[in-house]
C-alpha cells in the first residue's frame, strides 16, 4: 500500500501553492543553468521574476518533440553522466529516437508516482503482478516493475512475447494482475483459449493495468466481461519518464499527481487553454525532473481535464481517456476521422470481434477508407446471406458515425494481425 493522504487529498488551493513553489524553483534553475531554456525564455521575453502566479506559466514557451530530436541524444540534459543512473530510448514512430536520462531522484519520483497509482487500483502486498510490457529501452517494463515492487507486490517480470509461457506462469504463480497493452491482453486471452485455459475461470487474474496505446471504453467493457477482470487505463510517455498515472478503482479518469506534473489542455492550433472538461492537446510541465527537464511539453495526445474531487477522495486533477493524437487524425475527403471513433463504433456491434484494421488509400484521385474487421466465431456461420447482412450493417453504422463512405471487409476470426506491444491498426497507403 502506498497512500500518501497528506499529498493525495490536499485541498486544491494548497496543491496549487505547492505547484507554484516548485514551478518557480524550476524556472530559476532552467534560466540560470540551461542554455536551451535560457535562450527560449529570452526569445519569449520572459524572466523568472515574471512568473508571479501559477497561471503565469502561460508566459513560458512551449516545448515540442522536435526540440528533443534536434538536441539528440543528450544536449538538453542538465545532469552529467556521473549523475545519471539510466537511459531509456523511445523508438518514435517517425524520425530520430528520443533519449531520456534519469538521475536517482528521477527514478525515485517515477517509482513513487506508479506506486501511488497501483495502490489506487486496489493493488498491494497480496498481489502477484505480471509485467508483460517490454523490458529494455521501452519504459513500460522497468517502470511498472519498480512501481509494483514498491507497493510490496510480487512481480513476475515476463516482458513481452512467449505468450504460451506467459499463460502457464500466470496460472502456476497465481498472477492477480497483469500490466500490458490492451491489444496484447486480447492476444493473450485468445492464446489461452487455444490452450484450453479460460482466464476468467482458470486463473486468479482480477486486474489489468492497460495502456501505452489508445483504447476505447467499449473495448474496456469487452475485456472486462470476457476475462472477468477490472481493466484500468494507464498513461505516460517516455519524455515524462514513462508510465506514470492511472485511473483509480472508480474508473473515472486518470489521476495526474499535481505535485509531480502541472497539466494544461490547449487548443492545438492556437495554444490557448480550453475550458474544464473540453478536449484539447495535453501539455505538461514535470515539476521535479532533474536530468531532462520538461516544460510546457506539447505531447500531442487529445484529452480533457477535470478538477472535481474524485469519489475515492483524491483531489488531484484527472484527465479523460485519450481519444487519439493530434497527428493520428485521418483526413478522408476533407473529413476528420479518428481511429478511436472507428473502434468505438465497431465495439458497439455484438457480431464483430475485437480485431480490426484501417486501410486508407487513394482511388481515382479520391481518398478511400476500408475497415477490415473480424467477425465473432459464432457469427461466422456458413450462411453467406447472414455475413452480407452483417457487412452492410457495419458499413452503415460506420458511415453514419464518421459521415464518410466506408468499405467493409469481414475477416475470419483469428486472421488479422495480433500485437505483443503497441498495436498498428492503421495503414495509410497515401503516405507510402
Ligand atoms: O507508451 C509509456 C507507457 C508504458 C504508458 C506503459 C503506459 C503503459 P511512449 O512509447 O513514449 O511511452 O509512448 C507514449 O503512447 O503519447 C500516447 O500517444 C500513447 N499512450 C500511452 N498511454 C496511453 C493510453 C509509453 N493510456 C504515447 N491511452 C503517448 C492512449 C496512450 N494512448
Amino acid at each position: 500500500m502506498y497512500w500518501d493522504s497528506k499529498i493525495e487529498t490536499m485541498e486544491r488551493e494548497e496543491l496549487e501553492r505547492l505547484q507554484y513553489r516548485l514551478l518557480k524553483t524550476l524556472v530559476y534553475r532552467l534560466y540560470s543553468f540551461s542554455a536551451f531554456y535560457h535562450r527560449r525564455m529570452e526569445e519569449a521575453k520572459v524572466h523568472p521574476d515574471d512568473v508571479k502566479t501559477l497561471s503565469d506559466v502561460t508566459k513560458l514557451p512551449f516545448m515540442f518533440k522536435r526540440d528533443l530530436r534536434d538536441n539528440y541524444p543528450d544536449k538538453l540534459f542538465m545532469a552529467t553522466q556521473e549523475d545519471l543512473v539510466r537511459y531509456h530510448v523511445s523508438s518514435g514512430t517517425t524520425g530520430k529516437p528520443t533519449v531520456v536520462g534519469y538521475t536517482a531522484n528521477d527514478l525515485e519520483e517515477w517509482t513513487v508516482s506508479l506506486a501511488r497509482a497501483l495502490t489506487s487500483c486496489g493493488l498491494g502486498t497480496k498481489d502477484v503482478i505480471q509485467v508483460s510490457y517490454g523490458y529494455g529501452l521501452f519504459t513500460g517494463g522497468l517502470g511498472l516493475h519498480y512501481g509494483a515492487e514498491r507497493i510490496g507486490a510480487t512481480v513476475i517480470p515476463t516482458s513481452v512475447g512467449g505468450t504460451e509461457r506467459q499463460i502457464e506462469l500466470m496460472q502456476d504463480l497465481g498472477a492477480t494482475a497483469i500490466c500490458c497493452t490492451p491489444s496484447y491482453l486480447l492476444h493473450m486471452g485468445e492464446a489461452a483459449e487455444k490452450m484450453g485455459v479460460s482466464i476468467k475461470k482458470d486463473t486468479k487474474l482480477k486486474v489489468g493495468i492497460l495502456g501505452a496505446e489508445p483504447w476505447t471504453a467499449e473495448m474496456r467493457t469487452r475485456i472486462q466481461d470476457w476475462l472477468g477482470i477490472k481493466a484500468y487505463d494507464i498513461y505516460g510517455t517516455s519524455e515524462l519518464s514513462g508510465p506514470l498515472f492511472t485511473e483509480c478503482t472508480e474508473q473515472n479518469g486518470i489521476h495526474i499527481w499535481g505535485d509531480f506534473a502541472y497539466t494544461e489542455i490547449v487548443d492545438p492550433k492556437t495554444g490557448e487553454h480550453v475550458g474544464d472538461g473540453e478536449k484539447g492537446e495535453l501539455t505538461m510541465t514535470i515539476l521535479k525532473k532533474e536530468a531532462l527537464p520538461i516544460v510546457r511539453y506539447r505531447i500531442g495526445d487529445i484529452t480533457g481535464m477535470e478538477h472535481e474531487v474524485c469519489a475515492c477522495g483524491r483531489t488531484h486533477p484527472r484527465i479523460t481517456r485519450i481519444t487519439g493524437r493530434v497527428d493520428d487524425m485521418l483526413i478522408i475527403r476533407g473529413i476528420n476521422v479518428f481511429p478511436s471513433q472507428i473502434e468505438h463504433t465497431l465495439m458497439g456491434i455484438p457480431e464483430v470481434g475485437q480485431h480490426f484494421q484501417i486501410v486508407v488509400d487513394r482511388k481515382h484521385e479520391l481518398d478511400a477508407l476500408l475497415v477490415r474487421v473480424e467477425v465473432k466465431p459464432e457469427a461466422f456461420s456458413d450462411k453467406i446471406t447472414d455475413l452480407m447482412k452483417i457487412k452492410e450493417m457495419v458499413a452503415h453504422r460506420l458511415g453514419a458515425a464518421l459521415t464518410v463512405n466506408v468499405d467493409v471487409e469481414l475477416a475470419e476470426p483469428g486472421s488479422l494481425p495480433r500485437f505483443e506491444g503497441k498495436a498498428k491498426r492503421v495503414i495509410d497507403r497515401r503516405k507510402m
